[in-house]
Parts: structure tokens; C-alpha cells; sequence
């Protein structure tokens, strides 16, 4: 069956008992036992298991081409779920670029347990098999990357970590599942921030966890119940119901993103664009060949360094300045101070996280009214 199918149909049968068609919102802590170690239906607290979490848990691991999915009470916490096949000694190789919070993980709750995260550029595959070493047991990487919209190889690094037995973990958080699958690709595990396109309405926050290895899905299955850092039902079914629509959000997403990143690689006060359709983008083949469309962030070095970036800022009245992304409305993050802020300065030079840096969520308002915005809000 077709993504938009699976999306709408799986894991989510109409209820047996009053047939509702949308999954019940199951508010409740705990379940009545019939006899000590006798549960009804596999339900016994909403720690371990809830019937709305696991419909979620069902279609995230269906659209993602798993057999197995964790919902997480966030995109932080299913990051930390993921790694907790390591164990101290072990190493990571991860790409020179992620989410800042996935940077504070590996190297502020990580390295202190004893786990060395080292760096790698996330666009070359031989510099991941050049960085191997013996303590090396997983390679991480986000694709396209927060904020630069780089994109790594899957297919390549999945190679790559097969033959060196390491496991692979993809954050598809950018691309989303309608358009990359990682698992497909070779990859052993994929993660999610579902606050983003997942749940698509920048009212949830939330994570998930994907994989079809049963021994890592077992590793991080006892971690999520004796851990605890679940997704409420309430939680678990906003994101349910924004999975419903992904297809024809993405679709919209991606229209506008490509229509403004022309707009703006034209603009005469925008230094450079990233945005993998561009024909510029280094990786714009990679991305036809392993995306089905190049997604809606856009991330924009303005002219004039800081200043410029603060003018534009103040001008705009569409773009909302927030952290997150993939919901209905546009938003502007400055990652220098917001979503990489936990990056030390250096480092951030280091990886080209300039200080005239800004990243667009293209949202789902009309791309001649988001193009009049920009363009008011770049006019010298
Ligand atoms: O915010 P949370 O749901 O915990 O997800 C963390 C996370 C994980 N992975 C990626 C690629 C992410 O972008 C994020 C969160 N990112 C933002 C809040 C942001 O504005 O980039």
C-alpha cells in the first residue's frame, strides 16, 4: 500500500467495541487485572503500555517500514532511548551536524558516562571510515542536517556500517517519512522529533524511535517502560492525527520552500541559500536520487552579518521568531542563539554555523504572502 494509505489505515482499526473510527483517547493510568498477572488485553499501566500509544507505536513503525516503533515524550528523550544500546567505551561517530540538544547529549550527559562522541563531515563517507576506531559501535547522523541542510548518503554510510558492523541511526526529522524512509535505505534505527512534521500543528512534543532489529528494539523497549519517559494518550494521539495528513502538508511544504529558496537565492541581500532542490546545493543529485522531494526548511546567510539578520527580524510579520519546526505556520529560528545555542562558539565556527545564519520552517500559508514578507523584511 501507498505512504498516505498506511498513514490514514495502519494501527489505527476502528474500535471494536463501539466501532469509532478515530483511536479512542485512552486517559487512563492503570488497567483492571482479572486476577494477579491476568490483564485483558496486554494492559496493565499506562507506563508500560496504553492503547493510544500503541496505535501510535504501530503507525510510526508502518511509515518508517519497521516492524517495531516507541513513541517517546520527546525528540531529546527517543535520542537518548536509541543510545542506550551503548555502553561506557563504546564511541560514536556522529555527523558535524545535528540538532544543538543532540550535541548537548552526546558531549554533556554521553561523554561523562564514559561514551566519546567524535565528529565527522556528515557529506563524506570516507572520512566516517577513516574515523573508525575499535571502541566505534554507531554511527549518527541527521539528513538533511539542522540547520545547514546537508545530506548524507544513507544508502553508502548503511554500506558502510554493515561492513565494519557498526550500527547506523538516522534522524529523519527534517525529511520525514513521507519523504525518506532510512530503515529502507540500510539503516538500523530512525529517530524523530514527532513535535515537528509528525504532529505538524506546533501543538505537541513528542519522539519516536523505529528500528526491525528485535535485539535493539528489546534494549530500548525495557529502557522506555523502566525509564518512563513516555508520551501521554493525549499526546500520542495529536501526533496520530497529524500523521493522517503528512503527505499533503509535505507536498504543500516543499512547493513553498522551493518557490522561496529561488526567491531568495536571487535576492541581492542574501549571501548564500541552502536548500537541497536548489541546483546550487552541492547534494542536489543525492537528493533527487534518495528523497522524494527536498522538504520545507530553508536556511539563509543574510548580507550585513548580525545587524541584518536583527533587521530582518523586526520587519517581518508572517514568519514567526520561535524554535521548532513543520507546523502550519512559518517560523524563523536563529540558530547562533536559539536551537544551537548549546554549541560553543568554536565549535560552531567550526561546522559553519555563521553569525548571519537563519533558518526558515516554510509553513502552509500561501507562498505569494510568505514571498512579500521576506521580501519586505530584506529590503535595505
Ligand atoms: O525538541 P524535541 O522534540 O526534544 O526534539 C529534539 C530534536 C531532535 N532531532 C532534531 C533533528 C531536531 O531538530 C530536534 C529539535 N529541534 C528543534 C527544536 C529545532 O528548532 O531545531
Amino acid at each position: 500500500m501507498e505512504f498516505e494509505t498506511l498513514a490514514i489505515h495502519d494501527g489505527q482499526a476502528p474500535e471494536p467495541r463501539t466501532g469509532a473510527v478515530s483511536v479512542p483517547i485512552y486517559q487512563t493510568s492503570t488497567f483492571q487485572q482479572d486476577g494477579i498477572g491476568q490483564q485483558r488485553l496486554g494492559f496493565e499501566y499506562s507506563r508500560s503500555g496504553n492503547p493510544t500509544r500503541q496505535a501510535l507505536e504501530a503507525a510510526l513503525a508502518l511509515v518508517e517500514k519497521g516492524d517495531y516503533g516507541l513513541a517517546f515524550a520527546s525528540g531529546s528523550a527517543a535520542t537518548l532511548a536509541a543510545l542506550q544500546v551503548l555502553k561506557p567505551g563504546d564511541g560514536i561517530l556522529a555527523g558535524n551536524d545535528t540538532y544543538g540538544g543532540t550535541y548537548r547529549i552526546f558531549e554533556r550527559i554521553l561523554r561523562p558516562w564514559g561514551v566519546d562522541t567524535r565528529y565527522v563531515d556528515a557529506t563524506n563517507i570516507a572520512a566516517f571510515e577513516q574515523a573508525i576506531d575499535s571502541n566505534t559501535r554507531l554511527i549518527w547522523v541527521e539528513t538533511p542536517t539542522n540547520p545547514l541542510l546537508k545530506l548524507v548518503d544513507i544508502a553508502a554510510l548503511a554500506d558502510l556500517a554493515r561492513r565494519r558492523n557498526l550500527l547506523l541511526v538516522v534522524d529523519n526529522t527534517f525529511a520525514s517519512p513521507y519523504l525518506q524512509q532510512p530503515l529502507a535505505l540500510g539503516a538500523h534505527v530512525v529517530v524523530h522529533s514527532t513535535t515537528k512534521y509528525l504532529g505538524g500543528h506546533s501543538d505537541v512534543v513528542g519522539g519516536a524511535f523505529i528500528t526491525s532489529d528485535k535485539a535493539i528494539y528489546d534494549t530500548v523497549k525495557f529502557y522506555q517502560n523502566a525509564a518512563g519517559a513516555v508520551p501521554g494518550p493525549w499526546d500520542s494521539w495529536l501526533v496520530l492525527r497529524g500523521l493522517k495528513t503528512l503527505k499533503v502538508r509535505m507536498r504543500e511544504h516543499q512547493e513553498s520552500a522551493l518557490y522561496l529558496a529561488h526567491i531568495l537565492e536571487a535576492h541581492p541581500a542574501v549571501e548564500r541559500v541552502y536548500y537541497p532542490g536548489l541546483t546550487s546545493h552541492p547534494q542536489h543529485e543525492l537528493a533527487k536520487r534518495q528523497m522524494r522531494g527536498f522538504g520545507g526548511m530553508i536556511s539563509f546567510e543574510v548580507k550585513g552579518g548580525f545587524p541584518a539578520v536583527e533587521r530582518l527580524i523586526s520587519r517581518l510579520k508572517l514568519f514567526v521568531l520561535a524554535e521548532s519546526l513543520g507546523g502550519v505556520e512559518s517560523l524563523l529560528c536563529y540558530p547562533p542563539r536559539m536551537t544551537h545555542a548549546s554549541v560553543a562558539p568554536e565549535e560552531r565556527a567550526r561546522r559553519g554555523i555563521h553569525d548571519n545564519l537563519v533558518r526558515l520552517s516554510v509553513g502552509l500559508e500561501a507562498a505569494s504572502d510568505l514571498e512579500a514578507d521576506l521580501l519586505e523584511g530584506l529590503q535595505s
